[in-house]
């Protein structure tokens, strides 16, 4: 699959080293709070680019990049592998998402057709994946560890999932970095129960949390929602940018672009696709996203917008198919390109 072309130029980037550098704990490991001046009287703020200094190089890194660009000291872009699937409630399998995405990356081509040029020079650093917690609650805290420092210090985070709940702690601290922003939910499913199989933290819930920290936001792809979520969201509902919107409304991408504000949080839920074109997922719903769609959107949004940071969701690997997670690296090498083109 890989092209000739491609790997001689990966081998003959410098080799990677030193995998060993630093140590990085998202159970344990002091926060802003608890860190003290060398006096240990005064609290003091880490600053994020020494946090940043101190992670370690993984195994096995997004786009297989040699070190020199996949440093964190240097990196633009961080690849956040998330593997939690706690409250995953048809078919399991998300938490395998993040690992098989990053090895399909191995064979996504640098060079992007669309765009004639390669996105990949400016650094792409893949994080340590964030430990799966026994409780969503626990799980929120991890995560939001792991992306504090990345987002604080300006630096473009781009989550793997795993099941769609892990986005509450993510589009909250891209709010408390950036202040006021909208989110663009990719998505199969409206997301919008307040509560789901006794958990207020469960994937089926997870745009009714974003909407406690922001009112803006645009869905797109939505074709499975409940009566329940028909009546308490009616102004959500209305604003759906259904398949039968897309195909039947030539400005389906500028009423999308309405819905949001200056500064974007994407959320990629991978159901949000055709199950032709990504069956690889928990509940497949028919009539979805086609892949030139989505790309065509994701282009607008970022020539337009500013968006902040992204996380791609609800990826489970169906072997020996790759289809899907490799269409979730192109995907993610896509958003990395468009970023840069602003
Ligand atoms: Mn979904």
């Amino acid at each position: 699959m890989a092209s000739r072309c491609k790997t001689t130029q990966r081998q003959a980037m410098a080799p990677r080293k030193d995998h060993s550098r630093g140590r990085l704990c998202y159970e344990d490991k002091p926060t802003a709070e608890t860190a003290m001046t060398r006096t240990g009287e005064t609290p003091v703020s880490r600053d994020p680019s020494e946090e940043i200094a101190m992670l370690p190089f993984p195994e096995n890194n997004f786009l297989n990049l040699p070190d020199e660009l996949s440093d964190p000291r240097t990196a633009r872009f961080f690849i956040l592998p998330a593997p939690y699937e706690g409250t995953v409630s048809y078919a399991t399998g998300t938490g395998d998402g993040p690992s098989q995405i990053i090895a399909a990356s191995e064979q996504v081509e640098l060079f992007d057709d669309e765009l004639k040029a390669e996105f990949f020079q400016c650094g792409v650093a893949t994080l340590p994946p964030v430990p799966p917690a026994d409780t969503p609650e626990e799980e929120m805290r991890r995560l939001a560890k792991a992306a504090d420092p990345i987002i604080q210090a300006g630096k473009f985070l781009l989550t793997l999932g795993g099941e769609h709940s892990i986005s509450y702690p993510l589009v909250k601290a891209a709010a408390q970095a950036h202040g006021e922003i909208s989110v663009l939910q990719i998505d199969a499913h409206a997301d919008l129960r307040d509560v789901y199989k006794d958990s207020r933290h469960s994937h089926a819930c997870i745009m009714r949390r974003v909407l406690e920290i922001t009112p803006r936001i645009a869905q797109v792809g939505i074709r499975n929602f409940s009566k329940e979520e028909f009546e308490a969201c009616p102004q959500q509902v209305a604003n759906f940018i259904t398949p039968r919107v897309i195909r039947s409304d030539p400005k389906w991408i500028e009423r999308t672009l309405s819905l949001l504000g200056e500064k974007v949080y994407i959320t990629v839920d991978i159901d949000g696709l055709d199950p032709s074109e990504a069956p690889g997922t928990g509940t497949p719903e028919p009539g979805g996203l086609r892949w030139l769609e989505l790309c065509d959107l994701l282009r607008r949004v970022f020539a337009e917008r500013q968006v902040v940071s992204a996380d791609i969701v609800e990826v489970r690997p169906l072997p020996p198919s790759n289809q899907t997670e490799f269409l979730a690296a192109r995907l993610a090498y896509k958003l990395i390109a468009y970023a840069q083109l602003r």
